[in-house]
């Protein structure tokens, strides 16, 4: 059983994914101990934990999706399943000595800012009840990825066979020998379509897979490290680290062709073109999953699969829009139904109105998702947001990368922390809160760029836009860029404040 819940704590971590287990990890190093980590699920990992559809896999190499500062020489192939990659985070954070400051099956249900304490008030739900945590930093690591977005169609509600989101599979149900259908085309559904065939495949079942847009999908030569490669990559610390520096860059290699010009990606193009041909051999067929957008506009996938699991006799593409779910089916617009035993939801994720934004209030009384509501999501360096003093948000807006390892962004933001925390510490601050004009230049800097990218210019709708066509998720330059810009804590943009003396309930504070 787990201790109960504290009254205080130095540092309140919501989440205990990629995110929040390297703030937890890089805090204490630093010997900011007194921390805790909420997590509403039963184990670290967080969309690793969640996301175990079949075929799960990860679409950046391994050896670059994986902390700079923990190497893994393990991995079985050079893009890991994610059982690897579910037991290589809780490998890390069993090894770095943090895990009894975890609580799991603990929600973090809404937090207030107190000037005058210069506290964040935190309600907290854990199996002993609900608490009160006071907190002097709240550290939101609640992942861009994790709030499955279900698709608003007709009499979905009404559908009587198994119905579930790519994120939260029930593997309870036995898809074998049955009709099932996959809403979406996305990176979830392109990896979840040609496991399903097989099964169904071999087991008399039939797939029907509903696209909306055709996306890109490029082959993704996955190789198994043979036994050699892996003792070498176990033995020399050195090799890991070319290796991972040379896939770094071969992904970094992207940024030109996303952010400047378009027609650079024109080998990428003509690698997803020649997969096409390679996998379907119908041209009505070809043409339907062929793009009407750019390459990169949306997320590139990578798949030697996708292609021949559309093209199998097991398999229909159901192009016509839905109209409407009845309780045994599928209707498209032009009034087909498609009977189905089972419907799988690849549809995506909450991604421009993150849902912890509704639940954070900051010094005006208003919630993160009211002011985000008002004038859009922004956040100054992605990390921090006027209003909300000692808030430090991980994998939050305009941090998001179509091309790379999200681990690396994570590490740059808890650098940013880390160097807050140090500030605080060395100036006796209590709060720090960004001022309005470096916020107001950072994002209107970001927004300027943001037009000549290919995600604007492209052609395409995406999930990189909210709703006024704002590109409020990714980021528009190199990541090298995002790491310099947050390398140093640049205490001149922000309001700080001293502080007031912290009750804490540990004896463990740093002096
Ligand atoms: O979600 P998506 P995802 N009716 O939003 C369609 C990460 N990830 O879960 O394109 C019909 O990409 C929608 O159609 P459209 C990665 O960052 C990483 O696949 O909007 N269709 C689209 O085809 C990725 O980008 C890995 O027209 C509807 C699909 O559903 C992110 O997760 C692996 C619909 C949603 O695609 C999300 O990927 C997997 C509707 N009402 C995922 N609503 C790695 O390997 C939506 N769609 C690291």
């Amino acid at each position: 059983m787990s201790a109960p819940l504290p009254s205080t704590v130095r540092h309140l971590i919501v989440g205990a994914g990629f995110a929040g287990l390297c703030a937890a990890i890089k805090l204490q190093e630093d010997g900011e101990t007194d921390f805790l980590v909420v997590e509403k699920g039963l184990d670290v990992g967080g969309t690793w934990r969640d996301n175990t559809y079949p075929g799960a896999t990860c679409d950046v190499p391994s050896q670059l999706y994986s902390y700079s500062f923990a190497s893994n020489p393990e991995w079985s192939s050079s893009y890991s399943p994610q059982p690897e990659i579910q037991a290589y985070i809780r490998d890390v954070a069993e090894r770095s000595g943090t895990l009894d400051r975890f609580r799991f099956a603990t929600r973090f249900e809404d937090a207030a800012w107190d000037d005058a304490a210069q506290v964040w008030r935190s309600r907290i739900t854990g199996p002993d009840g609900e608490r009160t945590v006071e907190s002097r930093t709240l550290v939101v690591g609640a992942g861009s990825l994790s709030e499955p977005r279900l698709p608003e169609i007709a009499g979905i509600e009404t559908f009587g066979g198994d119905l579930f989101h790519s994120a939260r599979w029930d593997h309870d149900v036995d898809l074998a020998g049955k009709r099932v259908a996959v809403i979406g085309t996305g990176a979830s559904a392109i990896q979840i379509v040609p496991e399903l065939q097989q099964l169904l495949e071999s087991t008399g079942g039939h797939l029907d897979v509903y696209q909306r847009t055709a996306p890109w999908v490029i082959p993704r030569n996955d190789r198994r490290y043979g036994s050699l490669e892996r003792r070498a990559l176990r033995r020399l610390p050195l090799l890991r680290k070319a290796y991972r520096t040379g896939v770094y860059w071969a992904h970094e290699g992207y940024v030109p062709a996303f952010t400047v010009e378009p027609r650079l990606a024109a080998p990428a193009k003509q690698a997803a073109l020649a997969n096409i041909r390679k996998g379907i051999k119908d041209p009505a067929l070809r043409e339907r999953v062929t793009p009407y957008f750019e390459i990169g506009c949306k997320r590139i996938l990578r798949s030697n699969t996708w292609y021949p699991a559309l093209a199998a006799d097991t398999t229909e593409l159901v192009t016509d829009p839905i109209a409407a779910v009845t309780p045994g089916g599928i209707v498209t617009a032009d009034g087909t139904e498609r009977p189905v035993d089972a419907i799988v939801v690849a549809t995506g994720f909450h991604t421009t109105d993150l849902p912890f934004a509704e639940h954070v209030t900051g010094t005006a009384g208003r919630t993160l998702a009211d002011v985000w509501r008002e004038s859009g999501m922004a956040a100054y360096k992605g990390s921090t947001v006027p209003g909300f003093p000692n808030l430090f948000v991980l994998v939050g807006p305009n941090t998001g990368q179509g091309h790379t390892s999200m681990v690396f962004i994570i590490e740059a933001q808890v650098a940013y922390l880390r160097g807050a925390l140090r500030a605080m510490r060395e100036h006796g601050w209590g709060a720090v809160e960004p001022r309005v004009p470096p916020f107001r230049r950072w994002n209107s800097n970001l927004q300027r760029r943001m037009r000549r990218t290919v995600w604007t210019t492209g052609g395409c709708e995406s999930w990189y836009l909210d709703e006024h066509g704002r590109n409020t998720t990714l980021w528009p330059k190199s990541t090298v860029t995002f790491r310099r810009q947050l390398a140093r804590f640049d205490a001149d943009a922000y309001t700080t404040t001293p502080a007031t003396p912290i009750r804490t309930d540990r004896q463990e504070q740093p002096a």
